[in-house]
């Protein structure tokens, strides 16, 4: 007798039709099996699937090249099949789930033509986590084998974890053809179940990442009560040893991989890595909200990583580790066999290839690495791992960081009144776009919780949560608003952020702890400068000013744009969201 799962993987092997079909063990001798399959039998256009790099400063290090038409998110292929439109909500491309099964169905037959399937049973959270769930992917390239297991916990175990149940979240991938008028990411929250078709990047082929842990997790959390959030998690570590657990949510490359390994310029502060992407954010016994991160690697942008910006970063990556390192997309110094990226440490190598492999120099007008080349590392690796990341009760959160990158108007941080104010400033947060998703960058847009690309539901329905959630709290956590990213009139960024970005957490952690005062403003509590650590860095008067500034003409177009955004969720806007709307105009006035 066959379990539900070995009857699935038949059946979706019949519907893909590969040569021949694996199961991975998430062994070590397996990984570098699948590297050596991918460096020598699988390509992606003319490239191997992995380039080995010299392991000399850069251990166990491999370089992968994607298709050219496939380096970031496609959002506008990208769809949540709820049982109607109106679940989804207006923030989700939508497709009525029979419909959408009939395209991929089409789509996916015969496939995997030639290739080998590849089974990969993993958890995301500790196994022995109550909130840890079990999953199996499936796809047809080693690239996407060898990711999940530095992404995931990944083995055999969890074939057996899994056992004659059914309630396993699903996951079929195959790179298709790279048409992109045949790439589909589509979710069935309804059945636990990710359908991704034609593309090979991150978060459109590594399912249990951005596909299961946020877009369908928020699902679960809004029928189960928790929440799947886009965040960082961090501890604090103050002067007298007091660990300050906090979450932070900002949209794709708007600095959570940063502010997760931050090495503090302010004595006696130390920042602890628990996760640099994904929280799930649970309600624990003793009635105070706890995070866990799902995921065991980081999948960090490269460009602009080095050691003034991101040197813990840079430690993890050349630390030799029990799992390879992956970089994707980065430019490759060919005499060094090592990978190389716009803002790296120390001179341009001589001899550059681009991205794609083609000849590169400085006197060209093109990045050699793309804009959103990428690191795949186990977060083990890292030197500032929390002692607490494999706790299965995750850890008790005090503060939660809502921001955005806005290059005006909103200041380096403002406090929440309360858990409400806070839901609302989470909610009216604007930032503007990255490279992380194939969009224009830099066009500012609404990223509530920094979840616009991957709330799995209506979002007006997902404030209403944000809200309930508090209700059952004995503890609610602070909410506090960021921005590192105000410019002067040159266009420059005032705050230095990075290492500096200690001192804002400082202030935060103070008035968690009651240590602190803050002033009032229409548009919530902010420092007294004196309050702020300051002492060392060189930001002029007028700029400082700026950084907190609140300028009620400059507020009216934001409120516009914040009524026209809230305006589309129509009767599922939770009324404490406009109530808390219309005193910002009345306090602005
Ligand atoms: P995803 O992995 O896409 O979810 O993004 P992330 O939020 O982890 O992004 P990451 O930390 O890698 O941010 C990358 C971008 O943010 C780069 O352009 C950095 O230079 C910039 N960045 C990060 N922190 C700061 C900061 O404190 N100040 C400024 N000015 N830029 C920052
Ligand atoms: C993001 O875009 O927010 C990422 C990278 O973290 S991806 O996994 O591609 O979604
Ligand atoms: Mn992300």
């Amino acid at each position: 007798m066959s379990t539900p799962l070995e009857k699935w993987v038949q059946q979706q092997a019949k519907l893909t039709k590969p040569n021949d079909i694996y199961w991975c063990d998430g062994s070590e001798l397996e990984a570098h099996r699948l590297i050596e399959i991918g460096m020598k039998k699988e390509k992606i256009e003319q490239h191997n699937v992995f380039h080995e790099l010299s392991h000399k400063n850069w251990p166990n290090s491999y370089l992968h090249r994607s298709h050219p038409t496939d380096v970031a998110r496609t959002e506008q292929l990208t769809f949540v099949c709820q049982a109607d439109k109106e679940t989804s909500g207006p923030n989700n491309n939508w497709m009525d789930t029979k419909q959408a099964k009939e395209k991929l169905t089409k789509l996916t037959d015969g496939c995997m033509r030639g290739r080998t399937m590849y089974v990969l049973p993993y958890m995301m959270g500790h196994p022995d986590s109550p909130y840890a769930k079990a999953c199996v992917q499936l796809t047809d390239v080693s690239y996407v084998a060898v990711s999940m297991r530095i992404m995931t916990r990944m083995g055999k175990k969890v074939v057996e974890q899994i056992g004659a149940r059914d309630d396993f979240v699903r996951g079929i991938h195959s790179l298709g053809d790279f048409d992109v008028n045949r790439r589909f990411i589509m979710h069935f929250p309804d059945e636990n179940l990710v359908w991704s078709i034609g593309s090979g990047y991150g978060g459109n082929a590594l399912l249990g990442k951005k596909c299961f842990s946020l877009r369908i997790a928020s699902w679960l959390g809004y029928q189960e009560g928790w929440l799947a959030e886009h965040m960082v998690i961090i501890g604090i570590e103050d002067p007298q040893g007091k660990i300050t657990y906090v979450t932070a949510a900002l949209p794709s490359a708007c600095g959570k991989t940063n502010l997760a390994m931050l090495q503090s310029t302010l004595p006696g502060y130390k920042v602890w890595t628990l996760g640099d992407d994904i929280a799930w954010l649970n309600i624990g016994p003793d009635g105070r909200l706890y995070a866990i991160n799902p995921e065991v690697g980081l999948f960090g942008v490269a460009p602009g990583t080095s050691m003034k910006t991101n040197p813990n970063m840079v430690r993890t990556l050349k630390t030799a580790g029990f799992y390879p390192t992956l970089f994707t997309n980065t430019a490759l110094d060919v005499d060094a066999n090592e990978p190389w990226w716009e803002g790296m440490d120390g001179p341009v190598p001589k001899n550059v290839v681009d991205w794609q492999g083609k000849s590169w120099n400085s006197s060209l007008d093109t990045k050699a690495a793309h804009p959103n080349s990428r690191f795949t590392v186990s977060i083990y690796n890292s030197p500032t791992l929390s002692k607490e990341f494999d706790n299965p009760n995750g850890v008790p959160i005090s503060a939660i960081l809502l921001g955005g990158r806005r290059t005006q108007l909103i200041p380096l941080v403002t406090e929440a009144y309360d858990w409400q104010h806070g839901v609302f400033l989470g909610a009216r947060t604007g930032s503007e776009t990255t490279a992380a998703a194939a969009h224009q960058v830099g066009v500012l847009r609404r990223e509530p919780m920094a979840m616009t690309p991957f709330c799995g539901y209506n979002m007006g329905d997902y404030f209403g949560h944000w809200l309930n959630i508090s209700r059952k709290l004995t503890q609610p956590p602070k909410i506090f608003a960021v921005n590192w990213f105000r410019v002067d009139d040159d266009g420059r960024f005032i705050w230095p952020g990075f290492g500096e970005n200690i001192r804002v957490l400082k202030w935060i952690i103070d008035r968690v702890n009651g240590r602190v005062g803050a002033q009032q403003t229409p548009i919530g509590l902010i420092p007294h400068i004196k309050d702020l650590e300051l002492e060392g860095l060189n930001i002029a008067k007028g700029n400082l000013e700026k950084l907190f500034e609140i300028d009620p003409q400059a507020w009216q177009a934001e409120l516009q744009d914040i009524e026209t955004f809230f305006s589309q969720f129509g009767r599922h806007m939770p009324s404490e969201i406009w109530q808390q709307y219309k005193s910002l105009g009345t306090n602005l006035r």
